[in-house]
């Protein structure tokens, strides 16, 4: 039996349409995350079951688009897609939603029918509301397969977070030859046959790295991480010194992020030039280069002020200096103050 367990999909969740560089990128980015999941389905894979590990829907009260539209793939599906409800999702779980995930190749998983067999194999399903340990253990106990396939949602490493099941350890102890899990969107094995498989692709700049699912092959033993998403977030932090201007910052960023199609942030640190390029001009020249770019100024004026101050005791560059707050405005205000004394 092979597998992909994806997770995470998020289907309406809305993109904040201001960190775009425009109406066309944004919406770009929006049928981006939209299809994602619908693209894998249009692969061809070679594989026996898709395996969705919770929150296929942001939240109740999105369009019923995202639904319809996730509804009637499934459920046309060559291979069968095998659910569960999240935390963000539970709302499927109502009687007026479940039977809707009950057609053609798509199956949720609940409280009343738990579990699917597909060949050699059981998949057991646990929505987040529904989690329970031993009813877990009493599931796997009870199955005639050959193999058994755990799917839930929730959080298995922090005690702290709302929606936290057990620990690893307990979920190793079950005995299940694969554990699908979803809800942290950072894609990880806690164990060989443990698994987040993350979302297919990521929402913000919190969520950097690589993202895609996990395929699974349980006669082989063999779960490994398959990359899928079209771009990826980049944070960066570059060290300059006041020579630096926006061509050597530009090649540093290249340098760092060789992918054009990327989202990237980056912050300035180090010097900066009292007579320093607009920060505007640099996200330009980015935004010319990256799908999305953002930056930051961190820099600090290098000049020494102290020796400024001493070499005009008393006058007004000496109270700009002492008074500015913001390191732009004392630049610009020295350097027409310097000029118009003619200093330099
Ligand atoms: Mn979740």
């Amino acid at each position: 039996m092979k597998f992909i367990h994806l997770s995470d999909l998020h289907l309406g969740i809305p993109l904040n349409e201001h960190r775009y560089p425009s109406k066309t990128a944004h919406t770009t980015r929006r049928l981006e995350l939209e299809d994602a999941f619908f693209n894998v389905l249009k692969e061809d894979l070679k594989v026996d079951a898709i395996l969705i590990s919770g929150d296929t829907f942001d939240k109740d009260g999105i369009r019923s688009f995202y639904i319809d539209r996730f509804i009637k793939q499934a459920e046309k599906s060559s291979i069968p897609v095998i659910m569960i409800a999240g935390n963000h999702d539970d709302f499927i779980l109502k009687p007026s939603m479940i039977h809707r995930f009950k057609s053609g190749s798509l199956t949720l998983l609940t409280k009343d029918h738990p579990s699917v067999t597909i060949g050699d194999t059981e998949i057991i399903g646990m929505s987040t509301l529904d989690f329970d340990l031993n009813t877990a253990k009493a599931y796997k106990e009870a199955s005639k397969a050959d193999h058994q396939i755990f799917l839930t949602h929730g959080d298995v490493l922090s005690k702290k977070d709302r929606y936290y099941l057990t620990d690893v350890k307990s979920l190793e102890a079950l005995g299940f030859d694969y554990i699908g899990l979803g809800h942290i969107h950072k894609h990880q094995f806690l164990a060989p046959s443990i698994a987040y498989a993350g979302n297919l692709e990521p929402f913000d700049f919190s969520e950097k790295g690589i993202k895609g699912y996990i395929l699974g092959d349980l006669d082989a033993r063999s779960f490994s991480f398959i990359p899928h998403a079209k771009r990826a977030y980049h944070k960066l932090k570059l060290t300059l010194t006041e020579d630096d201007d926006s061509d050597a910052i530009i090649q540093q960023v290249k340098e760092n992020v060789p992918d054009d199609k990327a989202l990237v942030r980056v912050v300035l640190t180090g010097e900066k030039a009292l007579q320093s390029e607009p920060l505007d001009a640099i996200k330009e020249r980015l935004d010319a280069v990256y799908f999305v770019a953002e930056v930051k100024d961190e820099r600090r004026i290098k000049r020494d002020l102290e020796a400024l101050k001493a070499k005009y005791p008393g006058s007004l560059i000496e109270v700009l200096i002492e008074e500015a707050s913001d390191e732009d405005a004392l630049a610009l205000a020295l350097e027409a103050l310097m000029e118009s004394e003619g200093a330099s």
